[in-house]
């Protein structure tokens, strides 16, 4: 492997969309894939951080990995584990749009038996607050790629005390910038870095 990273990097959709169905015939496991294309995700924000590349490369690559996505993310819903979990609400915070990371955890949630109610990406605080009361959920998953949102975190978690709803609910954070800093700023229960630590607080959360 190694060639779906590069030609990913290098804003190539038709040989990134070749080389993922390649990769999916030949049976490679749709989270390495997906591991593959978040380096080259990473190498674009660098290059973009580094002013070599531009706001319309991030559009390109994330263009190019939705269409992968639809692809591999089928894959791993597939193979869901047929145990039943809870319910998590999940959704990326008010002023950030970006949406690839949350959409790969709520699939991966679904494959492990989670029913999830994505409220979508740029989510006003009491949207959370709303989706928790309609559903009874017991977890809130946030994601946030972008460090000027903090405070929407903040707020969220502000918003669920103000109903009443802290105690009854945990909130993991992740995406990017996020780490235990931004769990205390915050007042989160926790954050994790990739989909599997999701997986796990979820677990933890409804196993008690
Ligand atoms: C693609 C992209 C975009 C696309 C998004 C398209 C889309 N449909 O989502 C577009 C072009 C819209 C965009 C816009 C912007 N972006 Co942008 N973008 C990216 C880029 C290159 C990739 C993001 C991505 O999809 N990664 C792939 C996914 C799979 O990874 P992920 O999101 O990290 O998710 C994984 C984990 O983090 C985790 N995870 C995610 N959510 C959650 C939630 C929980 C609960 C848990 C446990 C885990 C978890 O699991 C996922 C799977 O492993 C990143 C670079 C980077 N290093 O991330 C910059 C980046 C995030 N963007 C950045 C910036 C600055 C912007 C803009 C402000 C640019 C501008 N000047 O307009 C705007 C902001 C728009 C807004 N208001 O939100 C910066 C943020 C810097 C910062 N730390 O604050 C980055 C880091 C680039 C950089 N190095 O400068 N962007």
């Amino acid at each position: 492997m190694g060639v779906i990273r590069d030609s990913l990097s290098n804003l190539d959709d038709e040989k990134a969309l070749a080389e993922v169905k390649k990769a999916l015939d030949a049976n490679t496991a749709p989270a390495k894939i997906l591991e593959e294309c978040q380096e080259a995700m990473v190498a674009i924000g660098d290059a973009f951080s580094a002013g070599t590349m531009f706001v319309s490369d991030l559009m390109m690559a994330g263009a190019i990995f939705e269409d992968i996505s639809k692809l591999v993310l089928p894959k791993i819903k597939a193979a869901g584990t047929g145990k039943s979990g809870g319910k998590v609400v999940l959704g990326t915070v008010k002023n950030d749009i970006h949406n690839i990371g949350k959409d790969i955890v709520a699939n991966m949630l679904t494959a492990s038996g989670f029913e999830v109610i994505d409220v979508g990406v740029d989510v006003p605080a009491e949207n959370f607050v709303k989706a928790v009361k309609d559903n009874n959920a017991k977890v809130v998953a946030l994601s946030c790629l972008l460090v000027t949102c903090y405070d929407s975190i903040k707020d969220t978690v502000e918003a669920l005390k103000k109903a009443g709803l802290r105690d009854k609910v945990k909130v993991i954070i992740g995406g990017g910038p996020v780490d235990q800093h931004v769990v205390e700023y915050a007042g989160t229960d926790a954050f994790g870095s990739d989909p599997q630590e999701c997986i796990h607080f979820c677990e933890e959360a409804y196993a008690k």
